[in-house]
């Protein structure tokens, strides 16, 4: 009865990392995967204890609440993006983590981004006036990664000691802002959702950190 889900459908341009992070959230070790293109839409599931259950108090629920994390992968390839209206039209998610890799074009993850709205709201509904008014009425959970941040690291530094530094964040900061101007058309359509952004390197940030976007996911879903 503690257990609660917090269901996502991962987007993102092709070679962003989505299954990379996926896999290092199921515990896989991403040092020895040789990744391929993911090709069709696979579900992955995994219980976690979030770390920030320790800092309530006994009394609390949320002290001996498990999280079972459930991930849609997708294919983020253009000629497979039409799977993932058809993925979030048959898989109801709280909402969408939408990753960024900050040595992509920029114009391409921009259309993989406008893709992911369009879709979004196809997935609500086919009629555009009724998909806008859902949009409107419904909270759901925008998150988006910028991934690789690993990539900052001067060159001399051995990346198995990657932390999310001042100024590592800037240059992660600085290249998000490229996708300002969507990232205001999602909040103008979607006036009730939450939007969430986190910087991270899916193979060398340490997992507290990956448990940080699940935490923030959490209190989106559940405000505890
Ligand atoms: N340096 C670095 N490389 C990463 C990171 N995350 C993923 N990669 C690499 O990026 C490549 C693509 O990763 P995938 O997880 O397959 O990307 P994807 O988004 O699932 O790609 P599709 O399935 O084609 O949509 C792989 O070679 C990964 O090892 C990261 O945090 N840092
Ligand atoms: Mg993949």
């Amino acid at each position: 009865m503690f257990d609660r889900d917090i269901r996502v459908t991962v987007l993102g341009n092709t070679g962003v990392g989505k299954t990379t992070l996926i896999d290092r959230m199921t515990g896989t070790d991403v040092h020895k995967i040789t990744s391929k293109k993911t090709l069709e839409i696979n579900i992955e599931e995994k219980k976690i204890k979030l770390s920030s259950s320790q800092s309530h108090p006994w009394y609390s629920p949320e002290k001996y609440r498990s999280y079972r994390i459930i991930a849609i992968d997708n294919p983020g390839d253009y000629k497979l993006r039409r799977k993932w209206r058809e993925a979030m039209r048959k898989f109801k998610t709280d909402g969408m983590l939408f990753l960024l890799d900050p040595e992509q074009s920029i114009e391409v993850q921009r259309v993989a981004m406008e893709d992911s709205y369009n879709y979004f709201l196809d997935s609500l509904d086919l009629r555009p006036e009724k998909a806008d008014q859902k949009a409107r009425d419904t909270k759901y959970i925008f998150h988006f990664v910028v991934n690789k941040c690993d990539i900052f690291l001067p060159a001399d530094i051995d990346k198995k000691s990657f932390r999310m530094g001042p100024v590592i964040k800037e240059q992660a900061v600085d290249f998000l802002s490229r996708f300002a101007p969507t990232m205001d058309e999602f909040k103008a359509t979607f006036p009730l959702s939450k939007f969430g952004l986190s910087y991270l390197s899916a193979i060398y940030s340490p997992y507290k950190a990956l448990d940080k976007l699940f935490e923030i996911l959490k209190v989106f879903i559940y405000q505890t």
